[in-house]
C-alpha cells in the first residue's frame, strides 16, 4: 500500500522517486485559506498551534509529550493550522512543516509526509534559494512561509514575486531573546504598504503567551500567529485557543 511505502521510506531516495509518490498524493489543504478564513471569521488572527516537544532555549516543555494527542487538541480547540515536524499521522488542519530547509530535495519530502506548508528562514538563504523554492511549492500546491527576523531580511523578501505569508520571528536565533516589539517595528510606514499592497499575511512568531500579546501583533498588522510553547505547555492544549 502506497501510504505504509512512504511511512517506511527510511533513506534518501531519488527526487524521481519523491515526484511519482506525489503524483498519485491526496492534494493538499489550502493553509493561507486557513489562516484567511479563521482571521475573516473571528477578528482575530488566525492560530497556526505549534506543536513541540523541547526547544533549544527553554529545554523540555512536557515530559509526558503525545505529538498526535497535542494535535487533536488543537484542532479541537480551534487551531486553524497546525506547526509540527512533519508526521506520518494525518490532520484535518493544514499542517506546517516546520524544518529548517536548505535543500530542495527537502520539499518534495515534505509534501509526500502530508505537509501543505513548509518554513523558508530567510536567514539561511540567498534570495536565490528563496525564488527557487517558493516556485516549487507552488507547483507542489503547497505553501511557503518565509521567515524574517530585521529589516534587511524583510527587504530582502520584499523584493521577491510571488510570496503569499511572511513570518516575523520575535526571536533572534542567534542569541535567542525575544522581543515582540520586532512585529511592529517591521511593519511599519512603507513595510507596512507594500505588504498590504501585494496582499501579504503576515504571521506574528515565537514569545507570545498572553491575550495581550496576540492583541499588540495584531494592531501592529499581523493577520496570524505562530503560537507554540505557551500553549504546548498546557494541561490541555486546545483549551482558551479560541478564547
Ligand atoms: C513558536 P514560541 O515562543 O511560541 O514557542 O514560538 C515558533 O515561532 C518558534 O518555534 C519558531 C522557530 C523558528 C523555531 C519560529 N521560527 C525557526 C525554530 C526555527
Amino acid at each position: 500500500h502506497k501510504d505504509t511505502e512512504v511511512s517506511q521510506m527510511k533513506e534518501r531516495k531519488p527526487l524521481a522517486t519523491l515526484k511519482k509518490f506525489i503524483e498519485n498524493a491526496p492534494p493538499t489543504r489550502d493553509f493561507v485559506g486557513a489562516l484567511k478564513a479563521a482571521h475573516s471569521r473571528t477578528g482575530l488572527p488566525g492560530l497556526i498551534a505549534e506543536v513541540k516537544k523541547a526547544s533549544p532555549s527553554r529545554g523540555i516543555l512536557r515530559e509526558d509529550f503525545d505529538p498526535v494527542e497535542i494535535a487533536r487538541a488543537y484542532e479541537k480547540g480551534g487551531a486553524a493550522c497546525l506547526s509540527v515536524l512533519t508526521d506520518e499521522k494525518f490532520f484535518k488542519c493544514p499542517l506546517l512543516c516546520k524544518e529548517f530547509v536548505i535543500d530542495a530535495w527537502q520539499i518534495y519530502y515534505a509534501r509526500i509526509k502530508g505537509a501543505d506548508a513548509i518554513l523558508l528562514i530567510a536567514a539561511v538563504l540567498p534570495d536565490l534559494d528563496i525564488r527557487y523554492m517558493v516556485k516549487i511549492c507552488k507547483m507542489l500546491g503547497l505553501a511557503a512561509l518565509v521567515e524574517v527576523h530585521d529589516e534587511r531580511e524583510m527587504d530582502r523578501v520584499l523584493g521577491i514575486e510571488g510570496i503569499e505569508l511572511i513570518g516575523i520571528n520575535n526571536r533572534n536565533l542567534e542569541t535567542f531573546e525575544v522581543d515582540i516589539s520586532n512585529t511592529k517595528k517591521l511593519l511599519e510606514g512603507e513595510r507596512g504598504q507594500l505588504i498590504c499592497q501585494k496582499d501579504i499575511i503576515v504571521v506574528g512568531e515565537s514569545g507570545l503567551f498572553t491575550p495581550d500579546h496576540v492583541g499588540y501583533v495584531q494592531e501592529a498588522g499581523v493577520k496570524a500567529v505562530l503560537v507554540g510553547e505557551s500553549i504546548v505547555k498546557q494541561s490541555d492544549p486546545g483549551k482558551g485557543i479560541t478564547g
